[in-house]
């Protein structure tokens, strides 16, 4: 076929000039301006529209290829999507970025600048819904069948702005001006009952039989937004439900005085979607939470059925085989009784045949062992909402006892602590261990955390089912975290190993003979020198503040939580200041120490530590005595697009949780994989990185998860510490004067307060003095400029675990049993 014949074919990439054409096109007649009026938001919307047209070809094809080979697919249930901007990725991904910012330089337009006018799609909160984005990305580009499902939220998470150091949080609206992502399906919608009550019937055969008669419906509207696979051959679908009031009411059910207050109890349909709880790894135990949960859960297993039913009709008997849907931690959990409710109530199955089923069906990753992250809802509240749902998870229950009571006779201290139920002065439902009795297999996201996932949260469902429980270690996918937020890098990476890297990650391997080559060394230092820069230019923009872009830039970027530790970072850096106010000459390496976190709003002692790290910040950056050695920038709203600047401008990568405590992380595999290094605990998938990098290459301190348990069986006392080690005692005198805040003493006391009166439940005072020690580790490292070249690009060459590509291959193989389906024109 000559190149000609070639482009006639609809799936054929676009070349510059047609580029060109279909971006004018766009505007002038989805736009209505021209190339002289357009601004860059106009810009960037009709350059969508000329990609989005492609991806929708990718996207007939896919779902045609799906229907016509029946195939069997994953079905992503999640409450968050951290999706960030797609027009690079999406551009990365079908082979256009050169092209398309070709075509837009030949028009006067900056691809940059106009990438810089997509808001950010932030339909979650931190590392659970990024991981959701990354598997979706890896699903697509490995061609496997699969459906993400979520929330159309209208406001994602909140954006940051700091007033006086301070957190306020404000309104996100990502599609005011519209998506030009997203796809409305009207023709998919589905109605979602909720309240009400349960009528008991006896059926001819003596059966008894259960109605729901709900007190209100509501609707759920479906947007699809494409996920196009690298290399743009499978375009898979993230399908998000949005909320709306329903034409239908149930009179019957008001009429008969169902429930007490109509009027109370009917929702209001479309808050059920309007915004995004904000809290990261805790429950806020809201009824609308339980709403959101149910309503995603029961318009996408309806979606999920009605497709099945167009292949196979009534037939349930290879919904397995076609079926699988992986539960992204407990929030959709309710999924599991409304599947037995639908064979149960409307199928007609009888209970074991419907059990048989589901439970093939179901998988659950579990992300946290934090127990206030475990999520349980009183009974009264799900019996409110959802009745007959309660009147299933209690025969769920009940048979579960039975099996516990067969494998523990007689045990009620087991049964107690097994059972789906617990009771107290409020019975509550226990989310995470229905979700392990719903599911054929539980993992954890890191060896470390499948591990303690085992012993420590489930051990005797481990002893019943040997087997069902296992790990999957989380990963990232390498389009977005390197290819395109680190052009620089991935140019000098192809053109040393060759390009095929993105879909192999493991090749990055062949760098590692370079590590000690001088001239790669200098190559692989200049780009991260040039991303440095970058970086520097949005500080002094931002912030106002100038950086050194010879000094090291220490990052920590994640939520702001007390277990994650940034308090600890904090104290370092006052210890350091310290150090120089009583020593002009104290001989260090020149730092900056960059922030991004965002605090749940409800989470006062979070907003305390952004609040100090911004007042420390203040007085540091403008005190001349430390001789520019120590800069702080806390940069506001961090999100996924923010993320993508700091990473490349990254030499060090602050993981230092409390051992235990950190599932795995993933922002410490992006960070490494542009070439920072890590300094961090033995906690989540750092001991993966160690092991992948070699102890030469991080840098490692602070207690094991064995020595943390230790510590706290023998009474921690953190007074002791304060005692013994004259600069903590300093540093947390410190934060109580008005030295930081002048004029109002004791504006930072809660986290000495915390650290000393409060127990220091995260053991940041234990670990101090180590974490002191590895950062002059880091100090002295850093002088040696091939040392520690050598040691970044070690980083980025020993990453190829940790691609999401290898995730979803171990969930292929050990839980899905997925193939992939080729795409047919
Ligand atoms: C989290 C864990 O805290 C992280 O360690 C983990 O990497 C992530 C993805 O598995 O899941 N759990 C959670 O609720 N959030 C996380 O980031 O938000």
């Amino acid at each position: 076929m000559n190149a000609k014949a070639a482009k006639t074919q609809p799936s054929s990439p676009l070349d510059k000039a047609e580029f060109k054409a279909a971006i004018v096109k766009h505007l002038h007649c989805s736009l209505g301006t021209d190339e002289n009026k357009a601004n860059n938001h106009a810009w960037w919307k009709a350059t969508c529209a000329a990609i989005q047209a492609q991806v929708l070809e990718g996207l007939r094809k896919t779902q045609k290829s799906h229907y016509f080979n029946d195939t069997r697919a994953v079905h992503y249930f999640s409450a968050e999507f951290l999706m960030g901007r797609l027009l690079s990725n999406n551009l990365q991904n079908l082979g256009l970025f050169d092209v398309a910012s070709g075509a837009l330089k030949e028009l006067g337009v900056e691809i940059t600048d106009i990438m810089e006018e997509e808001p950010d799609m932030a339909l979650g909160n931190g590392g659970l819904g990024r991981l959701a984005a990354c598997f979706i990305d890896s699903l697509a580009t490995m061609e496997l069948p699969a459906i993400g499902y979520g929330i159309h939220y209208e406001h994602g998470l909140f954006r940051q702005e700091i007033k006086s150091g301070a957190q306020i949080e404000r309104p996100d609206s990502w599609r005011d001006y519209g998506n030009p992502w997203e796809i409305c399906r009207p023709e998919s919608i589905q109605e979602v009952p909720l309240f009400g009550y349960v009528e008991t019937k006896y059926g001819e055969s003596g059966r008894i039989q259960k109605e729901w008669h709900p007190g209100s419906i509501v609707k759920g509207i479906p947007w699809d937004i494409p996920v196009v696979g690298y290399e743009g051959k499978t375009v898979n679908v993230l399908r998000l439900w949005q909320s709306d009031s329903s034409d239908y009411f149930n009179w019957d059910v008001f009429n008969a005085g169902g429930y007490v207050d109509a009027q109370r109890e009917n929702v209001q349909a479309e808050t059920i979607s309007k915004v995004l709880y904000p809290n990261d790894e805790t429950e806020a135990g809201k009824e609308l939470r339980l709403i959101q949960q149910y309503f995603f859960c029961s318009c996408s297993l309806k979606d999920i059925i009605r497709r099945y039913k167009r292949a196979h009709g009534d037939d349930w008997s290879r919904f397995a085989d076609q079926v699988v849907i992986q539960l992204n931690d407990t929030h959709p959990a309710i999924a599991i009784p409304e599947l037995m409710r639908i064979l149960v109530d409307r199928a007609e199955l009888d209970w074991d045949q419907a059990w048989g089923i589901s439970t093939k069906v179901f998988a659950y990753t579990n992300h946290t062992l934090l127990p206030e992250a475990l999520e349980k809802w009183p009974a009264r509240m799900i019996e409110k909402i959802l009745p007959r749902h309660l009147e299933i998870i209690y025969e769920i229950n009940h048979r579960f006892m039975a099996e516990v009571d067969k494998k523990w006779p007689s045990d009620n201290r087991i049964k107690a602590k097994l059972s789906i139920i617990e009771e107290g002065n409020e019975k509550m439902v226990r989310m995470g261990h229905l979700s392990v009795i719903g599911s054929f297999a539980v993992n954890g996201v890191a060896e470390m955390h499948s591990r303690l996932v085992k012993s420590d949260l489930f051990p005797e469902f481990d002893a019943l089912w040997p087997g069902k429980l296992t790990n999957v270690t989380n990963g990232i996918t390498p389009r977005r975290w390197l290819k395109a937020c680190n052009p620089e890098l991935s140019k000098l990476i192809d053109k040393k190993i060759g390009s095929d890297w993105p879909k192999d990650l493991y090749k990055l391997e062949a760098l590692e003979k370079y590590a000690d080559n001088k001239t790669f060394q200098k190559q692989f230092m200049q780009v991260k020198l040039n991303n440095k820069q970058l970086l520097a230019d949005e500080i002094r923009e931002s912030l106002d503040i100038e950086v050194d872009v010879n000094a090291i830039f220490d990052v920590q970027i994640k939520r702001l939580h007390e277990y994650k530790r940034q308090h600890l970072n904090l104290l370092h850096i006052m210890a350091l200041y310290r150090r120089l106010l009583e020593n002009p000459d104290y001989d260090m390496v020149p730092r900056v120490f960059i922030f991004g976190a965002k605090a749940a709003p409800g989470y006062k002692l979070a907003k305390d530590i952004i609040y100090a790290i911004n007042k420390v910040a203040d007085k540091i950056n403008n005190d001349p005595r430390v001789n520019n050695k120590i800069k702080v920038v806390f940069l506001p709203n961090y999100r996924v697009s923010l993320a993508e600047k700091m990473i490349p401008a990254s030499d060090v990568s602050e993981q230092i949780s409390t051992a235990g405590k950190e599932a795995s992380g993933t922002g410490n595999m992006k960070l490494a994989l542009n070439g920072a290094i890590t300094v961090g605990t033995l906690d989540g998938a750092n001991v993966e990185i160690a092991e992948e990098v070699g102890d030469d290459n991080i840098f490692i301190f602070g207690l094991t998860v064995e020595e943390v348990h230790e510590l706290k069986d023998n009474g921690y006392k953190p007074y002791d510490y304060y005692y013994r080690d004259p600069e903590i005692k300093a540093v947390l005198d410190w934060l109580e004067t008005d030295y930081f805040t002048p004029g109002k003493p004791g504006a930072l006391v809660s986290i000495k307060q915390s650290l000393l009166d409060h127990g220091d439940q995260y053991m940041v005072l234990a670990d101090f003095r180590s974490y002191c020690d590895a950062q002059i580790a880091i100090d002295e490292a850093y002088r040696d400029k091939a040392r520690w070249a050598k040691m970044a690009i070690i980083n980025t060459a020993k990453m190829g675990k940790f691609t999401s590509d290898r995730s979803i291959k171990d969930y292929v193989e050990r839980i899905w049993k997925l193939s992939p389906c080729k795409i047919e024109n």
